[in-house]
């Protein structure tokens, strides 16, 4: 018989084959990873934040008179949730393709590991010493050897085909009137800085454990300032690291992109609905790698408008309009302008 044959060839073929699916999908896998809330010792003192927010005064008024009003504990979407094991509930329009396809070829990897697996054992079994003591000598068979070829080439072009569509979608230009929001990994903080809206830059630091969780935000995720974005539109994030390789992942926006010294890496995101989205530095960055979480805040056009105003930023067709921050200001009795910190004031659900 040649089946002892057939198998051994098959089975090399099939790692082949599956180590190449395996490698195409490495990237959405890493994706999959839940964060974990990192159990290490609790207290962190706040991370030294970089000069700029500290300079300028009280947090709570600008938010106040600014119209914007930082998003709740229950406006959170994107976190993971104790026991979860796949990826988390996807909240944007690239997730929406990708996840059905991670899901998807899991499912075909898991088919054709059980089908190798049987035939594995099929042949230790039929074909052990015992019970075949006189082994077949053949060594080819056409018919088999060409559907063995054929149909993995077969399952790969089925694979590849929406693979290389999604790619495709990622790296793809957003259209020109998208809000660009630049991101600079550092040792070990993040700062997102608004080139279309005046240039500023907000730094966001991990909120302490016992902050957090007092203000109902999940420890080791919540920041002080967040990264807020529009909703509903597409957004073009850049992002750099300032001293080491920092990574940009946000496992519930299908968002991964390393933050390389020196370099600008660009990729889009469309975030379909309003809310609060956790994500983590993925790449090991040093010391306190495991404490500079990311929170991106997503809000309706205006409430974000009104937030980069209360960040002394401009918004495109201000210009014209009446200096937006200087008119609430004297009405209240801190100042209105500058960085102010959003992530600070006392949520109001
Ligand atoms: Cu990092």
């Amino acid at each position: 018989m040649i089946l002892g044959d057939i198998a051994r060839k098959r089975l090399s073929f099939l790692a082949i084959l599956i180590g190449a699916m395996s490698l195409s999908t490495v990237s959405q896998g890493a994706l999959a990873a839940t964060a974990e809330a990192t159990p290490a010792a609790t207290t962190v003192a706040a991370a030294p934040a970089a000069a700029d927010s500290t300079a300028v005064a009280p947090a709570e008024a600008p938010a106040a008179d600014s119209g914007y009003t930082p998003l709740g504990p229950d406006m959170i979407k994107g976190q993971p949730h104790d026991g979860g094991w796949d990826v988390q509930k996807q909240y944007s329009i690239i997730g929406d393709t990708a996840e059905p396809l991670h899901v998807g070829l899991i499912w075909v990897m898991a088919v054709i590991s059980v089908f190798v697996l049987g035939l594995l054992l099929y042949v230790m079994v039929r074909f052990r010493k015992s019970a075949n003591p006189v082994p077949s000598k053949t060594s080819h068979n056409t018919l088999i050897e060409i559907i063995w070829t054929i149909v993995p080439v077969l399952i790969l072009v089925v694979i590849a085909v929406p693979s290389i569509i999604l790619l495709r979608d990622q790296y793809q230009a957003p259209p020109k009137d998208a809000l660009t929001v630049k991101v600079t990994g550092y040792q070990w903080y993040w700062g997102y800085t608004y080139p279309d809206n005046g240039d500023f830059e907000v730094i966001s630091n991990m909120m302490p454990e016992e902050e957090a969780k007092a203000k109902g935000f999940p420890g080791h995720l919540e920041v002080d300032h967040r990264m807020v974005v529009p909703a509903g539109e597409w957004i073009r994030i850049q992002t750099t690291g300032a001293d080491v390789i920092h990574s940009f992942a946000v496992p519930s926006l299908w968002f991964k992109l390393d933050s390389v010294p020196g370099r600008l890496n660009e990729k889009k995101v469309f975030i379909k609905e309003p809310g609060i989205y956790y994500g983590q530095c993925s790449e090991l960055c040093g010391a306190r790698h495991g404490y500079m979480p990311i929170a991106v805040e997503a809000l309706p056009r205006p409430q974000f408008e009104a937030w980069v105003r209360s960040q002394g930023g401009t918004v495109k067709g201000d210009a014209a309009a009446a200096p937006a921050p200087a008119e609430a200001a004297p009405a209240e009795a801190a100042p209105a302008e500058g960085d102010s910190a959003p992530g600070e004031a006392a949520p109001t659900a």
